[in-house]
């Protein structure tokens, strides 16, 4: 399995079923390899990116027939639609395959027939069960419904009996060959969790596969007996190397197989972690690195999928947006391999608070003081103090980290790091109050450092997200009058110094709008009903009856007065601050989503309002006692309502 992997890397993604157009699930996946294949550019290695369709099979023929189309217009109408979604969503792959090419067809009854050659297919005769959704088999220990048929454990549909002639791939034979491969490269699978429910499920024993059907007309002939089609699954997991040159570009096959990442849905993840490498072991070709199952995107904690039509799409989101909020929602809520649930709260909440008040907000004040107290350019700053220098070596430390993040494929995490770093520039700006040394002729050379700092901090985080969020990067690259785009830069040319003054800095455009709930839905007003994350927010504003409590009711709450004796940030959480109060008997320690309103050290002294009986909780590994009250403004801003006189530590509130 070893190859030349320090120079180049290759990537790709399920090839997507045509009967419909993708959705925010196959964005997701889609996402997730574009920002890992654009990380290993910056890495230096030459990258190939792979995505394309799954044109064949009975599922495409039924969606077709149904839609009174040809199931290669079906495909050609979805494909276009497909492609323009990725252009919308800035997706920079480097081929697009379809598994009704050519060459890939060929390519695919040329490996069919090497098995059959090595004695690895032969003609059999198949009776069971089929899911056509799933273009799946039926394992036999499925149970019959009463009603005289079988569901498919998978997604819950009902499945047809097959019963044909066909010819089988004899899988039986790697049983031993797979487990082998997961024990000596445990990293062909990941995450780890999903290496041992693949482990099991092949241990248990694996019968030989059925890969050719004669009732299926849409698909690949079987070389010398046509009457047969190669089963979908077959024909479309061989993508992975038509799609880089096999059987017709040697160069292009040699330089980049095997793959570095599949990258892949857990649904089907089996079809890659077993099946494929026992197709390939058969052929005699190398096995690819890792496949990497991810989560799902969930609807109302159901996966979102064209067959439960519970699917939202990207489009609505985009033409608001644009590509780098939602590239940026999907990346940074979920780590890799876990579920997430999709709202338009939560994605709303994440683009409203970290892209424009966080990281908008520092670029917009940092670059209009530039220009108002400069003229746009920075000169004559005075030497680098400790708290200065601290900028930069946070910055040096955090380059490090999230480089070694996105290569392990640890998006979210990166994306976690960066935004401490950015909670660190805000609090230096905050610090240093540049807009009050302003007024100070005398503070001049000072006040250019700390603009200079930021500035320089802003390129740098700038850089870092580039593979998440490439367009706004670029943007902010060019307000920042820099030369170059980020992909010419390689990273470990990236230093902070590579802001120096002297540099002409434009004046910044708006860069990630700021939406409201309500005013985004107004552009929706297609959608049936609002989402029920949705409708809570509408009752919130008293569209809905306000739901009235009983004064027992309100009487059960035990409100005090906390006096604040330590306040801190939590390491890795930019919104997150953790106090210790004294609420007269005792002293209790709490989390506060306040970070971004209060520095910890305004807060030291200070005496708030807290409910004491509340259940605890542990947010961020820490356990928080009590809560605070406070107003949320309309931008998230968190306003604590404290006291116009002296009130002891524990007093009553009601
Ligand atoms: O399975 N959350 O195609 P498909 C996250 N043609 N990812 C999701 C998702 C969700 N709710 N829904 C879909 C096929 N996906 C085959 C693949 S490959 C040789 C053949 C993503 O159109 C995820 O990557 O059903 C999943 O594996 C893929 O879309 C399934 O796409």
């Amino acid at each position: 399995m070893e190859k030349n992997s320090k120079k180049t890397f290759y990537i790709t993604t399920p090839i997507y079923y045509v009967n419909d157009v993708p959705h925010i699930g196959h964005a997701y996946t889609t996402i997730i390899a574009d920002a890992l294949a654009r990380f290993q550019k910056l890495a230096g290695k030459a990258v190939f990116f792979l995505t394309g369709t799954d044109e064949h099979g009975q599922k495409i023929e039924k969606a077709a027939a149904e839609k009174g189309l040809t199931p290669k217009a079906l495909a050609d109408s979805v494909v276009g639609r497909a492609r323009d979604l990725w252009k919308a969503l800035d997706i920079s792959y480097d081929f697009f395959i379809r598994t009704t090419m050519d060459f890939h067809e060929k390519g695919v009854q040329k490996l069919f027939q090497a098995l059959v050659d090595r004695g690895d297919i032969y003609k059999g005769e198949y009776k069971g069960w089929y899911c056509v959704s799933d273009e799946n088999f039926l394992p036999d220990d499925v149970p019959l419904e009463a009603e005289g048929y079988k569901t498919c454990p998978d997604c819950g549909k009902k499945a047809s009996v097959v019963s044909e002639e066909t010819y089988f791939f004899r899988l039986s034979a790697y049983r031993d060959k797979l487990l082998d491969l997961y024990e000596e490269h445990p990293e062909f699978v990941r995450p780890q969790s999903r290496l041992n429910e693949v482990a099991s499920f092949v241990r248990a024993g694996l019968k030989d596969l059925s890969i050719t059907r004669t009732t299926v007309k849409w698909g690949v002939p079987v070389p010398g007996d046509p009457k047969h089609t190669i089963y979908v699954w077959f024909d479309a997991l061989h993508n992975y190397v038509t799609g880089v040159g096999y059987d017709w570009n040697p160069e292009l096959f040699q330089k980049f197989w095997p793959a570095d990442i599949h990258l892949v849905g857990k649904d089907i993840l089996r079809f890659h972690a077993v099946y494929w490498p026992a197709f390939l072991m058969a052929a005699g070709l190398p096995l690819p690195r890792t496949v990497y199952g991810h989560g799902w995107w969930l609807k109302d904690d159901t996966k979102m999928s064209k067959s439960k039509g519970n699917v939202l799409d990207p489009q609505a989101l985009l033409r608001v947006f644009g590509p780098d909020p939602l590239r940026y929602f999907l990346l940074r809520e979920i780590p890799i391999g876990q579920d997430g649930n999709f709202s338009h709260e939560g994605f709303l909440h994440r683009v409203n608070s970290d892209l424009a008040n966080d990281f908008g907000n520092l670029v917009q004040r940092t670059l209009t003081m530039i220009g108002n107290y400069f003229g746009g350019e920075i000169t004559d700053p005075e030497e680098e103090t400790a708290e200065d220098r601290k900028v930069r070596t946070d910055f040096e430390d955090l380059k490090r980290r999230v480089f070694g993040l996105y290569d392990a494929c640890a998006i979210s995490k990166a994306l976690e790091e960066i935004w401490a770093y950015i909670g660190i520039v805000n609090k230096y700006l905050a610090d240093n109050q540049p807009w009050i040394m302003a007024k100070d002729p005398a503070r001049r050379r000072r006040l250019a450092r700390v603009l200079l700092q930021a500035a320089a901090a802003i390129r740098g985080a700038s850089y870092l997200v580039f593979p998440v969020m490439p367009g706004s990067a670029e943007r902010i690259w060019g307000f920042l009058g820099e030369g170059k785009k980020p992909a010419d830069v390689p990273y470990d040319g990236l230093e902070f110094g590579g802001f120096g003054s002297g540099r002409k800095v434009g004046m910044p455009q708006a860069l990630f709008p700021r939406v409201a709930l309500k005013d985004f839905l107004g552009e929706e007003t297609a959608a049936p009903e609002a989402p029920p994350n949705v409708r809570q927010e509408q009752k919130k504003e008293g569209k809905e009856a306000m739901d009235i409590i009983t004064y027992d009711e309100f009487k059960r709450m035990d409100l005090r007065v906390a006096h604040i004796l330590e306040a801190e940030r939590i390491p890795g959480a930019t919104k997150l601050l953790k106090l210790v109060v004294d609420i007269g008997a005792e002293k209790r320690q709490m989390v506060a989503g306040i970070a971004e309103t209060y520095a910890p050290e305004d807060l030291v002294g200070k005496k708030l309002i807290v409910i004491a009986n509340l259940k605890p909780a542990v947010i961020r590994g820490v356990e928080s006692q009590a809560m605070l009250l406070a107003a949320i403004t309309a931008d998230n801003m968190a306003l604590i309502p404290f006291f116009d006189r002296d009130v002891p530590a524990g007093a009553v509130v009601k």
